[in-house]
Parts: structure tokens; C-alpha cells; sequence
């Protein structure tokens, strides 16, 4: 059975790997596709996106929207300069031409417009911070009953997130310190939220063994891609620093293609709005439930993913 999904991303490395990854589930129909500038700068990240549809969509027809929503913390600049270096790649920029459109409306209405034309309820998947999902809630609350669940990239658990940020006590992660509030907004509806969180992403750190591997199969167009993309980003070698990479977004993409690389549980969480904590989810018996993915087998999600990016001749 295929499933309507609708994207919206950030622009980081690992969100443009999930976009092209996507593009490759046969069981997956992506609608639409919104790119919001908080782990980026926008204008290399559409045009990547772009990109990555042209090369690699088949055809599909998708449009792309820029998002103006701002956030309450900036990301590091280093991390978001990612977006222009994935965008001069030369296969993706072999053709000189772009034909996939840039919509003329802003990301959170484009969102809202491809839930409501949906004749099946639509997965989300959110690779970034929640703020234009929390837009188009607060502008078009009918979209939440054609809305079969969100899967969010995003909270943590665990005593240590990734935020390592003046003011800050280190406990969130990043896509929810972006825009605390945008999280409450989301945990007050009552979508059902797949939640990919720190706890899972941190059993899949960049290595050099798993660089080495797609190194070896780079006479493949796709896999050469992937190789391509994650040559711009440090591996975890000796121990985990601020900039160590993970694959957050394509464990989170991956979770949609094949559900069975992942354990879930419920939990009841809220989250911190104000303070030293901002961003960080925190269990509560009066939170709201999620499904909070705490496990994945690691050597079956880099073999899905390797798979996927194939391409055949
Ligand atoms: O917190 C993880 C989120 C994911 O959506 N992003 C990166 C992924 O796209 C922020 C982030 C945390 N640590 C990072 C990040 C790092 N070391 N480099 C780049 N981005
Ligand atoms: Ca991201």
C-alpha cells in the first residue's frame, strides 16, 4: 500500500539524503516537499532540493516551498553552510537546467493545501524544527483529522542532548531548541507523533568503515551519491565531539520505508519552553503519549539504505 507523505526539511546533509531516499520508496507518494532555513541557509537548500528531484524523482512532478518561518535559537553557521556545498555537487548540476517549480505559496500554506487535497490521510515527516507544522495548526485547524501521523526528528530523553549553546544546560536537542514553543504547539494537538529521537539516532554515527563501504560501490550512480554527500561531514572517529555526524534524518526517513528497522515504545512527555532547558522533552504522567523510536538495528538500516540508493540502468 503506498502512503502519502508530505516532507518539510532543513537543508542539513542528512535532510537532502532523506529527500533523495524518499524519492526512491516505491511504497511512498511524496506530495510536496517545504524547506525551512534553521540547520541551512534557504536559497542552496531549495535549489537542492530541486535538484535532487530532477536527477533523481523520475518524473514525479513534485513542487518545492520556501518557508519564512524564524526560530528562537540560530544554528551554528559552519552547519549551515552544508546546504551549499551539497548543491554545487556536479551530478546534481550535469544537466544545467532546473525543472522542478519553487511554489508561490510559503512552506506552512503549501503544507495546509496538500493535506486538504489529499484523498488519503497524510503522513508528515519533519526532518527540522516543528514550526511550520505549529503554523498551519494555528491558521487551518482542520487539517489535523487528514493527518494520519506525524514523524518527527527530534527530542531526546536521555540526560545529554546536542545543543552545546551559551545560556543552555546541554539537555535538548537541536530541532527543539530551534523553536521550543513550536513543540508545545504540535504536543497540545492530538496527531499521533512518531518521535525519532536521540535515542535511536546516536546507534548510527557516520563512520569511516560505513564510508569506506559506499567508496567501494561508487561506480553506482546512487551510491556515489551517497558517498558524495557524506564526505562533507566528520565520522566519529575517536570520540563524539559538538560536530560529530549522525544519520538523524535518514534513520527517520528510513523508519517510513521499513518500520521494522526500529523499536518503538510509548511515552507521556512535555517540553520545556523557558530557561536553561528550553527544547528538552522530558517524561511526565500528565505529558502527552508519542511513540518514542529508542532502538534500531544498525546493520539492517545501512543495508536498507544503501539498497535504496541503487540505481538501476
Ligand atoms: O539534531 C539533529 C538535527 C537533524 O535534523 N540537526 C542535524 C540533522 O539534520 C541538527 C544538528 C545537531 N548536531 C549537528 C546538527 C551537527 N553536528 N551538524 C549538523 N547539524
Ligand atoms: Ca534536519
Amino acid at each position: 500500500m503506498t502512503k502519502r507523505v508530505y516532507l518539510n526539511h532543513d537543508g542539513g546533509v542528512d535532510d537532502l539524503v532523506s529527500l533523495f531516499l524518499l524519492l526512491q520508496m516505491e511504497e511512498v507518494d511524496l506530495l510536496g516537499v517545504g524547506v525551512i532555513p534553521a540547520d541551512c541557509y534557504l536559497e542552496p537548500a531549495l535549489y537542492a532540493s530541486r535538484k535532487i528531484i530532477d536527477r533523481f524523482g523520475n518524473n514525479k512532478g513534485i513542487d518545492v516551498a520556501a518557508s519564512n518561518s524564524r526560530g528562537k535559537h540560530s544554528f551554528p553557521k559552519d552547519w549551515r553552510m552544508h546546504a551549499f556545498f551539497i548543491d554545487a555537487l556536479p551530478i546534481l548540476n550535469e544537466s544545467g537546467r532546473i525543472n522542478t517549480n519553487v511554489s508561490e505559496l510559503k512552506a506552512h500554506v503549501h503544507l495546509i493545501k496538500h493535506i486538504r487535497e489529499s484523498d488519503e490521510p497524510v503522513t508528515l515527516v519533519f526532518i527540522g524544527p516543528l514550526t511550520d507544522l505549529a503554523r498551519a495548526l494555528y491558521v487551518a485547524p482542520d487539517i489535523e483529522s487528514n493527518i494520519e501521523k506525524l514523524v518527527w526528528m527530534g527530542g531526546t530523553f536521555l540526560e545529554k542532548g546536542n545543543v552545546e549553546e551559551p545560556e543552555h544546560d546541554g539537555s535538548a536537542e537541536w530541532n527543539a531548541f530551534w523553536d521550543p514553543d513550536a513543540v508545545k504547539v504540535v504536543w497540545d494537538s492530538k496527531i499521533e507523533i512518531d518521535l525519532v529521537a536521540l535515542e535511536s539516532t546516536n546507534m548510527v554515527p557516520l563512520t569511516v568503515d560505513i564510508r569506506n563501504y559506499w567508496a567501494a560501490q561508487r561506480t553506482n550512480i546512487g551510491i556515489d551519491f551517497l558517498g558524495q554527500c557524506y564526505a562533507m561531514v566528520p565520522p566519529l572517529v575517536h570520540f563524539q565531539t559538538n560536530s560529530t555526524y549522525f544519520l538523524w534524518d535518514v534513520l527517520t526517513a528510513a523508519s517510513i520505508g521499513k518500520p521494522d528497522l526500529v523499536k518503538q515504545k510509548v511515552v507521556k512527555s512535555i517540553v520545556h519552553t523557558e530557561g536553561a532547558s528550553q527544547g528538552k522533552t522530558v517524561i511526565s504522567e500528565n505529558g502527552r503519549p508519542v511513540n518514542l523510536v529508542y532502538e534500531v538495528d544498525r546493520d539492517a538500516f545501512f543495508e536498507y539504505i544503501t539498497e535504496l540508493a541503487r540505481q538501476q540502468d
